[in-house]
C-alpha cells in the first residue's frame, strides 16, 4: 500500500442516526452499521466515514459534542464501536471518523468549567469578549441565523458561536486546548481508526482583532484565517502523521488557492478538501433560502476550475454531490421522476470520472430522492427550523417557506436509509426519529440489488473503473463545450491515453460534435443506456445520457 492509497479509493458516508436501527428506538445504531457491512463491501467502497457518534445532546445531530471520549448511548457502547472497527477491517475496508474541533457543545465539561467563572482554568478554551457599547462585540452572524454572540449573565461577557448557540467556538490560540485536542486524536488513532473528516476546519483561526464586518457577516475574518496553516501543520505533525491517518477537511466558503495549500503533500497539512462552491449554483446572490433553479454553466465552470486548479497546484479534491447537509442530488440536478435512474447514473459518472477521491452519501447509490415534506412538523433540523422562523419574521408566507424547505432543507438527505419495502423502509421496527420518504416501496436496496440495471450497479462499476484505470487517478482535465447549455463534456489525458466523458444534463435530446481528436482504439467504458454509440464522433444523446470512452 503506497502512502497515497486514498487517491484510488471511494468513500461511503454513513449518517448513523438514519442508517439502520437494531433496537427499535427509532434511531440508527452501530450494530445496524455492522449488520450492513456486507452490503457496503459488495458495493466495493474502500472507506467508511461516520458522521459524529460521540456523546452529544444532539441539538445538531452530534456536531455538538459533549464528550469526545464516549459513544452516544443511542448509538451503542465503546465495545460496539470496537466491534464495528474490527468487522470493517476484516472486510478490507477502512473507517474514518468525524472530528469536530471548531466548537464543542455547551454541555461539554470544558464549557461548563469555562462558564462557571472568569477565573476558571478552562475559561480561555473558548472565545469570550466584553460588550461593546453595551451590545455585542461585533456584527458577526451565526451560520444557522441570528448573531454569533451569546451573552453570559454571570460574567457579563459574550461567547462566540459560529453555529448553534449550544455550539461554542473553541479558542485555538490556547496552547493547552490544542494539546488536549491532539491527545484526543491520539486516543482514537490508538484504537486503530484510519482517519478523520475534519468539520469546518478552515474556521478555527479567528482574526484576533474581532473586527466588525462592514460589508458582510464576518466570515472574511475567520475563513482560512491568519494562523490556519500553522495550526493544521502542527496538528498534522503532532497527531495525524504519526499514525498515517487519512484526512479530508471540510472547507466552508474557502478558495482554490487555500485548498491547494491545505492539500499539497509537502506542506503536511491535510490529504484532501471538500469545497462547496459547486453546491451554491442554486443560491441566487449567495442566498440559500430561496427557491431557485441551478445555473448549469456556472456548475460546469466551478467544477472545472477546481479540477484544473487542484491538478496544476498539486492539491487533491474530494468529489461529491451529496452529504448530510445537502439535498439529494437526483432531485436537485437530475430528474427524480421519469428519468430518475438515467439522471442519477449520469450525475455519478460526472463526478467519479474526475480527478480526486469520490464520496458517496448513503442512499445516493440507490437514487434516493428528497422526501417532499409538506408539514413543518416533519422537519427536525435546527438550521431548517431557524430558517423557518427567520423567513416568517421577514414576512415570507408559510407556503413559500415550505416550498423553500422542500428544496433546500438539510433534512432532505437525513431521512431513513431505504433498505426494503417493509414498514419504515426496513430502517426501524419502532417510530423513526424522522419520517422516511414515501417512495421507499419502489426505491430501496432490495430492489436495487436484484436489478442488474440499477443505479447501484452503476456505482459499483464506477468504483471498479477507478481501480482499473490509472488515467482516472492521474490524468489531467479539460472541459469541452463550456457554453453548451445542456451537455457537460470533458476529457482526461494521461500517458498517451484519453478518456472522453459526455453527459446530457437534461431531458431534451441533443446532438453533439466534440472538438476532440478521437483517432486510436476507442472503447465505450460505461454508459447509462444499454445501446449507447460505440464511438464519440457523432453523438446523439438521449435524455440524461452519459457515456465514457477510453481512447488509446
Ligand atoms: O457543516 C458546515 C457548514 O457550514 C455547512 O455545510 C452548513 O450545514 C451549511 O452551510 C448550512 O447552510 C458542518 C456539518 O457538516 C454540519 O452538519 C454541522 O451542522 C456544522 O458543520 C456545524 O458543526
Amino acid at each position: 500500500m503506497t502512502e497515497t492509497w486514498w487517491k484510488r479509493a471511494s468513500v461511503y458516508q454513513i449518517y448513523p442516526k438514519s442508517f439502520q436501527d437494531t433496537t427499535g428506538s427509532g434511531t440508527g445504531d452501530l450494530q445496524g452499521i455492522i449488520k450492513r457491512l456486507d452490503y457496503l463491501q459488495h458495493l466495493g467502497v474502500d472507506v467508511l466515514w461516520l458522521t459524529p457518534i460521540y456523546q452529544s445532546p444532539q441539538r445538531d445531530n452530534g456536531y455538538d459534542i459533549s464528550d469526545y471520549y464516549a459513544i452516544n448511548p443511542s448509538y451503542g457502547t465503546m465495545g460496539d464501536f470496537e466491534q464495528l472497527l474490527e468487522e470493517t477491517h476484516k472486510r478490507g475496508m477502512k473507517l474514518i471518523m468525524d472530528l469536530v474541533i471548531n466548537h464543542t457543545s455547551t454541555d461539554h465539561e470544558w464549557f461548563k468549567q469555562a462558564s462557571s467563572s472568569s477565573e476558571n482554568a478552562y475559561r480561555d478554551f473558548y472565545i469570550w469578549k466584553d460588550p461593546v457599547e453595551g451590545g455585542k462585540p461585533n456584527n458577526w452572524q451565526s451560520k444557522f441565523g441570528g448573531p454569533a454572540w451569546e451573552y453570559d449573565e454571570k460574567s457579563g461577557q459574550y461567547y462566540l458561536h459560529l453555529f448553534d448557540v449550544t455550539q461554542a467556538d473553541l479558542n485555538w490560540e490556547n496552547d493547552d486546548l490544542r494539546q488536549k485536542l491532539y491527545d484526543m486524536i491520539t486516543f482514537w488513532a490508538e484504537k486503530g481508526i484510519d482517519g478523520f473528516r475534519l468539520d469546518v476546519i478552515n474556521l478555527i483561526s479567528k482574526d484576533q482583532r474581532f473586527p466588525n464586518d462592514a460589508t458582510g457577516d464576518g466570515r472574511k475574518f475567520y475563513t482560512d484565517g491568519p494562523k490556519i496553516h500553522t495550526y493544521l501543520h502542527e496538528m498534522n505533525q503532532k497527531a495525524l502523521a504519526p499514525y498515517d491517518l487519512m484526512t479530508v477537511g471540510e472547507m466552508s466558503s474557502t478558495t482554490l488557492e487555500s485548498c491547494v495549500l491545505y492539500t499539497k503533500p509537502e506542506r503536511q497539512e491535510l490529504n484532501m478538501t471538500f469545497q462547496f462552491h459547486h453546491l451554491k449554483v442554486d443560491y441566487p446572490n449567495g442566498e440559500k433560502w430561496t427557491e431557485a433553479p441551478f445555473d448549469f454553466i456556472q456548475l460546469k465552470k466551478i467544477l472545472s476550475d477546481w479540477q484544473v486548479g487542484m491538478h496544476e497546484g498539486g492539491g487533491w479534491n474530494a468529489l461529491f454531490w451529496c452529504n448530510h447537509d445537502q439535498p439529494r442530488a437526483v432531485s436537485r440536478f437530475g430528474d427524480d421522476e421519469i428519468y430518475r435512474v438515467e439522471s442519477a447514473k449520469m450525475l455519478a459518472t460526472v463526478i467519479h470520472m474526475m480527478q480526486g477521491t469520490p464520496y458517496i452519501y448513503q442512499g445516493e447509490e440507490i437514487g434516493m430522492t428528497n422526501p417532499n415534506f409538506t408539514s413543518l412538523d416533519q422537519y427536525r433540523d435546527v438550521e431548517s427550523l431557524n430558517a423557518y422562523t427567520n423567513l416568517e419574521e421577514n414576512g415570507v408566507p408559510h407556503e413559500t417557506i415550505m416550498a423553500i424547505l422542500r428544496q433546500k432543507s438539510r433534512d432532505n438527505s437525513r431521512t431513513p436509509m431505504q433498505w426494503s419495502d417493509q414498514a419504515n423502509a426496513g430502517f426501524t421496527d419502532g417510530v423513526p426519529w424522522i419520517e422516511p420518504a414515501a417512495n421507499y416501496p419502489q426505491i430501496n436496496v432490495d430492489e436495487a440489488v436484484n436489478d442488474p440495471g440499477s443505479i447501484y450497479y452503476h456505482y459499483r462499476a464506477l468504483i471498479r473503473l477507478r481501480k482499473e484505470y490509472d488515467i482516472i487517478t492521474y490524468g489531467d482535465y479539460a472541459l469541452l463545450l463550456e457554453e453548451h447549455p445542456r451537455v457537460f463534456a470533458y476529457t482526461r489525458n494521461w500517458n498517451g491515453e484519453k478518456l472522453i466523458v459526455v453527459n446530457n444534463f437534461y431531458a431534451e435530446e441533443t446532438a453533439v460534435k466534440l472538438p476532440v481528436d478521437t483517432t486510436g482504439d476507442v472503447t465505450l467504458l460505461l454508459s447509462n443506456y444499454p445501446d449507447s454509440a460505440k464511438s464519440p464522433d457523432q453523438l446523439h444523446l438521449r435524455p440524461y445520457e452519459s457515456v465514457v470512452y477510453h481512447v488509446t
